[in-house]
């Protein structure tokens, strides 16, 4: 069998003002969908990152696939990130998401690249095989896998424009009292077990109270985390942290409160110095398995959040659980805006890492119907889980009109990047910058 085709679809879908401190979501998120075609007549997919960039990535990369084997997936590996001379510092370890937009970071889109062709072609052996990617990859641990109500402060507005606007479900979402009305709703419509408070957006003891009033309301059964994407200093990381030594225990943490792993190891330091045990967690210190070392050689980390997309697919996710796992190290999973296909991706992947122990951000219910592009539209949770379809490969299949459709809504958008500050400053303060630790 070989590959003998691939089709780049870039899309835009529908997004809610949200915020954190990289600045505002705009009225649309950009993703591709990927379609690799073989000899055989099967078609395997994937959805990784949007815009001018990532789909530069994948086109330049077309030469090296088409015609190749589709189980050869470790020759790829090889291949599509093997050291350039222009890129000592990805293979230095010096990836990081610190200062620039998730999905932009030219260091390490080599990773992303293959991510998103492995997933195609772990689809097409799935069906070739007639058994579901998370067995192609090693096996099953678990049938259905588990996801966190990923909670936003918001601006009003559902997302879209003018007559493409989406129903605004949670309304503006700008202090405690109305996140824990929106994670109300998230529970009655998912089940979601577990809670995750996107933080660094307003003064940090707004954000204390936000998360005293969330476990006020759902008790401890609900593990509780909160992630400022590095806004804190270390002196505001720790107050945070001491404000919330019980709620962030028993399961939760405390995720990227300051930049840099040795921010967070003088946060662990100095917390546990006041007899403080505080799970710490990173997807922006941490992106990286060499960093993954250094972060357990300082204690800056004690809970990876790994995420097939960008850290090397699929099968890199299960060599990640296995590592922490070694290194005594707990391992959750990362999301960024998504549709139906990344998010099966993700289950997948969780279903197949044995280490996964935490439920797994998702963005999901931040976009509509209205936007699938997976025949039969939403993936459905049951009790906050993602079911692991009785069917071959990714188990789900594109729907080719609304693929069309979110093309068009791409093409009629002026921008190719996602660039949270700009829509800050359109939106809210015209003055507005990113400034990191803003507390
Ligand atoms: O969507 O604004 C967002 C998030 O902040 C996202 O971009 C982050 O990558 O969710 C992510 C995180 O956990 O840091
Ligand atoms: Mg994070």
């Amino acid at each position: 069998m070989q590959i003998s085709e691939i089709r780049l679809h870039p899309i835009a879908i529908a997004d809610a003002p949200l915020r954190s401190s990289y600045g505002r979501h705009a009225p649309y998120a950009l993703r591709t969908i990927v379609e690799v075609k073989t000899t055989d007549g099967i078609t395997g997919i994937s959805e990784t990152y949007g815009g001018d960039r990532p789909l530069a990535a994948l086109e330049a990369a077309k030469s090296r696939i088409i015609g190749m084997d589709p189980f050869r997936l470790a020759e790829l590996w090889r291949d599509l990130t093997a050291p350039q001379p222009d890129q000592a510092e990805a293979v230095a370890g010096g990836r990081t998401q610190t200062w620039l937009v998730p999905g932009e970071n030219p260091l390490d889109q080599n990773a992303r690249t293959y991510a998103a062709y492995e997933v195609a072609c772990l689809d097409i052996i799935g069906k070739a095989t007639g058994q579901p990617v998370c067995e192609v990859i090693g096996g099953r641990v678990r049938d259905e896998v588990s996801f966190s109500a990923y909670l936003f402060y918001k601006h009003g507005g559902g997302g879209g424009i003018g007559a493409d606007a989406r129903e605004d479900e949670y309304g503006e979402c700008l202090d405690a009292k109305t996140i824990v009305q929106q994670c109300r709703e998230f529970i009655r419509k998912y089940g979601f077990k577990e809670i995750k408070l996107k933080g660094g957006v307003l003064d940090p003891d707004i954000e204390i109270e936000t998360i005293r009033a969330l476990r006020e309301e759902f008790g401890p059964k609900y593990p509780l985390r909160i992630d400022p994407n590095c806004a804190w200093s270390v002196e505001t990381s720790c107050h945070v942290g001491r404000s919330l030594k019980e709620e962030l225990s028993d399961g939760g943490y405390l995720e990227d409160p300051c930049a840099e792993l040795a921010g967070m190891a003088e946060v662990r330091r100095l917390l546990a110095a006041e007899g403080i045990d505080m799970a710490m967690g990173s997807n922006v210190a941490v992106t990286c398995f060499e960093q993954v070392v250094e972060a357990k050689r300082l204690d800056a980390v004690q809970v990876v959040l790994s995420d097939p997309h960008y850290w090397g697919g699929v099968r890199a996710l299960r060599r990640l659980s296995d590592l922490c796992e070694t290194l005594g190290m707990g391992v959750s999973m990362h999301s960024n805006n998504h549709l139906g296909v990344s998010l099966m991706t993700m289950a997948h992947a969780a279903a197949a890492a044995p280490h996964v122990m935490y439920a797994c951000d998702t963005h999901y219910p931040w976009q509509t119907e209205q936007d699938e592009i997976i025949v039969g539209g939403r993936v459905k949770f049951h009790e906050g889980c993602v079911r692991i379809p009785d069917k071959p490969g990714l188990g789900v299949d594109l729907d080719y009109d609304q693929i069309e459709r979110c093309k068009r809504v791409y093409e009629g958008l002026t921008y190719r990047k996602r660039d949270d500050e700009a829509e800050m400053r359109q939106h809210v303060d015209p003055n507005w910058k990113r400034v990191l630790p803003r507390w």
